[in-house]
C-alpha cells in the first residue's frame, strides 16, 4: 500500500480575476482667487478614471478660512451624483461684496465620496480648492519708488523726476501734499 504523500491540483488562473474599474472625483486645481466684486464663482468638479459605468455619489461643502461665511461668501453644501464617464459638474459659490477693507479672506470647498454603485470610487488630486477673495476696497498707500535718487550736477539746470507709486490697493482718488527740505543741500541754490 502507497501513502500519499502529496496531491497537486492545477493553478487557478489569476488572469480570470475580476477587475474593479475606478473613478475618482476631483477639482481641477487647487487654489482660485477672486475679486471680491465677482458676483460668483463657477467651481468645475470632474470624474476621472477609465470607468464607463456606475455611479458616484460626493457631497460638498463650503469651509472657512479666515474669511466669514455669509458675509464674505455664502455657504453652499449639497451633493453632486455623476453617472458616466469624464462628466463635469459645477459648484457655484456666490462671494459677498463689501465696503470694508477685508484682510484674511479666504475659504475652501471640500469634497467627500457618499458611494460608489457598480464602481470603485475614491476622490482624486484635488479634494480641496481654496479660494481666496482679493479686496477691492482700500485705496492703497502712496510710497515713493526709490528710498534714495541720484542726480548730477551739472553746469546747467536739470529736471528730477521722483516716481510716486500707489500700492496694496486702488479704490477712489487719493490726493498728496509734497514738499521738499533742506538736507546737506540748500533750496534757491542746489535746486
Ligand atoms: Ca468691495
Ligand atoms: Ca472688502
Amino acid at each position: 500500500m502507497t501513502a500519499v504523500t502529496s496531491v497537486t491540483v492545477g493553478a487557478i488562473a489569476t488572469n480570470d480575476t475580476e477587475r474593479v474599474e475606478t473613478a475618482s472625483i476631483t477639482f481641477h486645481s487647487e487654489a482660485y482667487s477672486v475679486l471680491e466684486n465677482v458676483g460668483h464663482l463657477d467651481i468645475a468638479v470632474v470624474r476621472q478614471g477609465e470607468a464607463a459605468s456606475g455611479t458616484v455619489k460626493v457631497s460638498y461643502k463650503t469651509c472657512s478660512d479666515g474669511a466669514k461665511a455669509d458675509e464674505n461668501y455664502k455657504h453652499v453644501e449639497g451633493t453632486l451624483e455623476f453617472t458616466k464617464k469624464d462628466e463635469e459638474q459645477f459648484v457655484r459659490v456666490e462671494i459677498i461684496d463689501n465696503d470694508k477693507i477685508d484682510k484674511e479672506n479666504n475659504f475652501y470647498l471640500e469634497l467627500e465620496i457618499l458611494e460608489g454603485s457598480g464602481v470603485k470610487a475614491e476622490l482624486g488630486e484635488y479634494s480641496k480648492v481654496h479660494i481666496r477673495i482679493v479686496d477691492d476696497d482700500d485705496p492703497g498707500k502712496l510710497v515713493f519708488g526709490k528710498y534714495t535718487f541720484f542726480v548730477k550736477e551739472t553746469t546747467e539746470d536739470v529736471c528730477a523726476k521722483v516716481q510716486v507709486e500707489r500700492q496694496g490697493g486702488s479704490k477712489g482718488a487719493i490726493q498728496l501734499k509734497y514738499r521738499t527740505e533742506d538736507g546737506t543741500a540748500i533750496g534757491g541754490r542746489d535746486y
